[in-house]
């Protein structure tokens, strides 16, 4: 098998590096794209699950920083800063510490997971928590990046953009064409802003966008910001996307829309593909699969076509929703016939 040398070696002809851009990679993309047996047959669709989890640090927003991370290092820059849900603060931090930048990191206070927070403590991030939600906490990274010596890593950097459509290119590599529909989770909307570049870049055919917010933190879908996001899937508890603009051509241009699925759809999404897929994948990729359940309720999608869902980020980056989401287990004596009673044999 040849090395995957990561999207900037493998798509160099399609972003905007020169032979001056460092290569700063984990060997980012390259990520599954699995066949839904199951939803396939329950759906009557052609059903393809992109596992962006399997990402070096759990999420697609490798695909971006790597490539962010070395135009700020062929720019000169010795600390970057970001903004995040959680997420991007975990790939920021790991690719600043792989090229030996300092990383600034902005949270919204006891609003992202402990995978992610502890992702951006290892790999020597300096996190804040600052008092307000991730809209409140772009503005001071956007501050912070305007007055001081310091490279904004948030996908208002087009760089982010540019390494984070590679997941087009993939799905179209893998399928041959572009799927017929493509259904994603959005919160501060840089990557379906990407995707959708990504497939206009890759040929003819494109599919139909869609674009999934959690209910409570729905800004593109009420046609307005929403001052407090609120939603389990903290990951797009975001009320004021900055890629507004980016998102409402994708789903335009494409003929789709978006939509908003309320957390009780995002949690049976979550069991759906964890117990009858095999995936595990964190609630806000979830949001994909319940917002494809919603377009199939409401007749939308022709039957037997290609669906690709975007599985934006691992399970494991929010343990505790997984165990609040499962039974609790049993202490018992170490006794094979009490253990076998109590599994009914
Ligand atoms: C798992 O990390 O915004 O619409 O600061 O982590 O491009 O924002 C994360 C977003 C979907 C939404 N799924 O993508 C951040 C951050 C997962 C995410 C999204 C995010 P965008």
């Amino acid at each position: 098998m040849p090395l995957w040398r990561g999207v900037i070696e493998e798509y160099r002809d399609r972003l905007p590096v020169t032979d001056a851009t460092p290569i700063v990679t984990l060997q980012e993309g390259g990520t599954p794209l699995i066949h839904a047996d199951a939803l396939s047959g329950r759906l009557g669709l052609d059903v393809w699950l992109k596992y962006e989890g399997a990402n070096p640090t759990g999420s697609f927003k490798d695909r971006g920083m790597c490539v962010a991370i070395a135009k700020a290092m062929e720019e000169g820059a010795t600390a970057v800063c970001c903004a995040s849900t959680g997420n991007t603060s975990a790939s920021a931090a790991a690719y600043a510490a792989r090229a030996g930048l300092r990383c600034i990191v902005l949270v919204p206070a006891g609003g992202i997971t402990m995978g992610k927070l502890a992702q951006a403590l290892v790999h020597g991030a300096e996190v804040l928590e600052l008092e307000t939600n991730f809209d409140g906490s772009l503005t001071v990274a956007r501050e912070l990046n305007g007055g001081y010596p310091v490279a904004l890593v948030n996908s208002v950097n087009p760089y982010r953009i540019e390494g984070q459509k590679t997941c087009a290119f993939e799905i179209v590599e893998s399928l041959g064409r572009a799927p017929d529909y493509h259904v994603m989770p959005v919160g501060n909307a840089g990557n379906i802003t990407a995707q959708w570049k990504g497939y206009t870049e890759s040929g003819p055919d494109r599919p139909v966008m869609y674009g999934v917010q959690a209910e409570g933190a729905s800004p593109l879908v009420r046609g307005e910001p929403v001052a407090d996001p609120s939603t389990l899937a903290s990951a797009i508890r975001i009320g004021n996307p900055a890629s507004w603009e980016g998102a409402v051509k994708a789903t335009s241009e494409s003929g789709g829309a978006f939509l908003a699925v309320s957390d009780a759809d995002i949690l049976e999404a979550y069991h759906v593909l964890a117990e009858e897929e095999g995936l595990f994948c964190e609630p806000a990729s979830a949001a994909s699969l319940a917002g494809l359940f919603k377009l199939v309720e409401a007749e939308e999608l022709e039957g037997g076509k290609t669906v690709v869902l975007i599985l934006t980020g691992h399970g494991l980056k929010d343990p505790d929703r997984a165990l609040a989401e499962a039974p609790s287990t049993k202490r018992v004596p170490a006794d094979t016939e009490t253990v076998a009673h109590l599994l009914g044999w």
